[in-house]
């Protein structure tokens, strides 16, 4: 913004019948807004917000008793952030939701660009099947969508299944690129036996004459149970980040590049008695909360405001909000989402430690 209350009103006048004139003519001063588009640092409307899934959770059952999934294609509650109130995005580029599927139900095949992770959060044995292979959803695990593969859920188990969706959305609609569609039929036909990924991209292996066609890890499910052993094995070397603890972030095998190219995904073990030191970066990041329990100091000084999370509670940091992690009462582990990949490739990613 330009000093309006120095300037002589009749030059103001004169300003501001000049911008109608231009205005009509499709052209505006840059003069006015340049401060507004280049800030020195992010200030984000994206809020820090934590939801306890202790109190979601009924919601969610309800939403189970009023709609199938079948009717609502998916059944799912959108995690809204609370300063982008109707825009159905956890960060500004990012998307996050609950989604229930009950005992005997079907959520139908459909495809679309967007690229979409599921957190399992609740339940075992659903399964979701992508382009032609069916994997069975375990409580931890990682599984993606790749943009554009046909995907459809069902529940062959006994008991509700709630699992967390992050997708590439807002990212999507920033850049005008959503295309969709449905097939006839709610499930897709299978290809390929369960388990056929992870055996043939996910064990130090590649298929002899692998080329690599697209950016998305070939293997569609990370089992939390190989991530929790990686993670309790990795504690013997006892080398402890002072802001992340143990942390991994999980990578396409066939490139080393991160597992989806637009949310980058990460777990996590704080040990018992963890105080973290302060972090921030400029990925607004998604939490998760897999096991135990403990508290994040979200912003500084009198601002700082205390996130007291527990297992399957969901939690959002803004960009370049600093944040620590503390884990006083037992090991605690968080999975985490952002869109750290692209800002990365764009040259754009940055963090900082302590105070600077
Ligand atoms: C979608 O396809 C799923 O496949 C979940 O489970 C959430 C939110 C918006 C658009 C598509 C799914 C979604 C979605």
């Amino acid at each position: 913004m330009t000093q309006h209350s120095a300037i002589d009103p009749a030059v103001m006048q004169q300003r501001k019948a000049y911008y109608d004139k231009i205005g009509s003519r499709k052209l505006a001063p840059l003069w006015e807004v340049l401060h507004a588009l280049v800030i020195p640092q992010p200030k984000s409307a994206c809020q820090p917000a934590l939801w306890r899934y202790d109190e979601l959770r009924d919601d969610i059952m309800e939403a189970g008793r009023l709609i199938t999934a079948k009717e609502a294609e998916r059944r799912v509650l959108i995690l809204e952030n609370p300063g982008m109130p109707g825009q159905s995005r956890i960060t500004t580029s990012l998307y996050a939701g609950l989604q229930l599927i009950l005992p005997g139900e079907v959520a139908p095949a459909h495809r679309h660009t967007q690229s979409a992770l599921r957190f399992i959060v609740e339940g075992n044995g659903a399964y979701t099947a992508v382009d032609g292979e069916k994997t069975i959803m375990r409580e931890g695990d990682f599984v993606i969508t790749p943009s554009w593969t046909w995907h459809d859920h069902g529940n062959d188990s006994d008991h509700p299944m709630v699992w967390m969706d992050g997708l590439d959305i807002p990212l999507v609609q920033a850049l005008d690129c959503s295309f969709m569609e449905r097939l006839p039929e709610d499930s897709q036909p299978l290809a390929r036996p369960t388990g056929d990924a992870l055996a043939r991209y996910g064990a130090g292996l590649l298929p002899v004459d692998h080329e690599v066609r697209t950016p998305t890890s070939p293997v569609f499910n990370y089992p939390y149970s190989r991530t929790r052993e990686a993670l309790e094995t990795m504690r013997r070397a006892d080398e402890w980040d002072p802001c992340h603890g143990l942390k991994l972030q999980y990578v396409n095998p066939a490139t080393g590049q991160s597992a989806m190219p637009t949310i980058g995904t990460y777990m996590q073990l704080l040990p018992k008695g963890f105080t973290g030191e302060a972090y921030r970066s400029s990925d607004a990041t998604v939490f998760s909360v897999v096991e135990g329990k403990g508290h994040t100091m979200v912003g500084e000084g009198s601002t700082a405001e205390r996130f007291d999370w527990g297992r399957r509670d969901t939690f959002v940091i803004p960009s370049w909000v600093p944040h620590r992690h503390h884990a006083p009462d037992g090991d605690a582990v968080l999975f985490s989402f952002s869109d750290r990949p692209v800002q990365k490739v764009l040259g754009l990613w940055r963090e900082s430690r302590g105070n600077r």
